[in-house]
């Protein structure tokens, strides 16, 4: 497969990567400290066009395709990580599921003000007993004429108390399993939602992740999203993008892993050298190099094959696994090489090792990931 980016794609990563440059990495670390939900930095996004990066211009978006959204994902996250799961949420979970499955009349509704970054979009599937089973939630859903009565709860639920319109997950017939979970858009304004707990988190400080309550919550039937019982399916489908997202986060952290080690290891005089001049050193460069570079090639081939519209949730698992994994291989690698210096908080990598953690936990754990692989490989 051909990754050479067209003009489109460079021109946006450019525009992106001055962004990084210029606005991102100086608040890094200061978000990452006051752990400060980064709303300026996400207003600045809103104008450059990222947050509709994939809504159709038709709609106020910037009308790119999933890939370019991707290489936005990947240097955004090389500054930092925070502000990528913001937009990474907002988009493949947040807006998406209103583009892909949404009614005219929801998409004029929601995909301008989402796109401009005026409304942030958010996805609420997990529940306290509900992770990677994801089809035994018991939120529900019960009908009452033109509306739907909402009573339960979810958790760890990315931009809770930021979003403007969630995408919730309920069921609307036990009886029917995954069959009878059904999708709704939910604005955060009604009455009987709340925002309970906020989770304490390793990594990914500034960004929020909190508890969904629903007590008694109307929702009207023009707010349902698809047909009744369609909704697993509709999250299931959502999750493949996200997962592509979500390796894209890795890759980007990795990257900037990579490149603090490297750096280090040409300015750190040991025994009379610098100490990318040991083999040992040297070994876990090129080692990481490789793992960054088979993770690009794995998560730009699963967004192409999304951009194509061609099947690709085989490939988004393992895309999303090894990058992840990747990560995690990389930023501990990159403490290694600072030494004790990349241990304390004044040098960027121990956050890099925090923040890549969750990568290979949220949207469907590793486990989860070798799983829908397996079963591809039986088909
Ligand atoms: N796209 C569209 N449909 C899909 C799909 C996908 N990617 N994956 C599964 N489906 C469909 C299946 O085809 C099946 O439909 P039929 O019954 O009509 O054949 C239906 O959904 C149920 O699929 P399956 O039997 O595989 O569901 P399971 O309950 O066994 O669950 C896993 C499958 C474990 C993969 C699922 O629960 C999962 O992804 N868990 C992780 C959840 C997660 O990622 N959470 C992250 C938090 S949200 S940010």
């Amino acid at each position: 497969m051909d990754f050479s980016l067209n003009e489109d794609q460079l021109m946006m990563r450019k525009m992106v990567l001055d962004f990084v440059e210029e606005e991102v990495i100086p608040q890094a670390m200061i978000i990452d400290k006051t752990q400060e939900f980064p709303l300026t930095l996400i207003r600045k996004m809103g104008q450059l066009g990222l947050m509709g990066i994939s809504i159709p211009e038709a709609f106020g978006g910037s009308g790119l395709d999933f890939l370019s959204y991707i290489l936005a994902i990947e240097e955004i996250a090389r500054g930092s990580a925070t502000t990528a799961i913001i937009l990474e949420t907002h988009t493949s979970i947040g807006t998406l599921p209103i583009l892909y499955f949404g009614t005219e009349e929801q998409k004029r509704k929601y995909l301008p003000k989402l796109a401009r970054g005026e409304m942030i979009g958010a996805f609420a599937l997990t529940e306290s007993n509900s992770g990677s089973d994801a089809s035994s939630i018991v939120t529900s859903a019960e009908r009452r004429g033109d509306h739907y009565i909402l009573n339960g709860g979810k958790r760890f639920i990315t931009n809770a108390g930021y979003a403007g319109v969630y995408t919730v997950l309920a069921s609307t017939n036990r009886a029917l399993g995954n069959k009878g979970i059904t999708a709704f858009l939910l604005d955060a304004n009604t009455s009987g939602l709340s925002i309970g707990k906020a989770e304490e988190q390793m990594g990914l400080h500034g960004s929020s992740t909190c508890e969904l309550i629903f007590e008694d919550v109307i929702i009207p039937v023009e707010n349902r999203l698809g047909e009744e019982g369609q909704g697993f399916k509709i999250a299931m489908s959502l999750l493949d993008g996200g997962r592509i997202g979500v390796g894209a986060q890795a890759l980007g952290i990795a990257q900037a892993a990579f490149e603090a080690a490297l750096a280090y290891s040409q300015e750190r005089v040991q025994f009379k050298k610098a100490i990318c001049n040991f083999q040992g050193i040297q070994f876990m460069l090129a080692d990481m190099a490789t793992q960054l570079e088979a993770a690009r090639f794995l998560i730009y081939h699963a967004a192409t094959l999304q951009s194509l519209g061609l099947p690709y949730s085989k490939e988004a698992s393992m895309a999303k696994l090894f990058a992840s994994d990747a990560a995690m291989k990389v930023t501990t690698d990159a403490v290694q090489i600072l030494g004790v210096y990349g241990y304390t908080r004044e040098y960027k990598v121990e956050r890099y090792l925090r923040d890549a953690k969750i990568t290979q936990i949220y949207e469907g754990t590793n486990q989860i990931q070798r799983i829908l692989i397996a079963k591809h490989l039986r088909k």
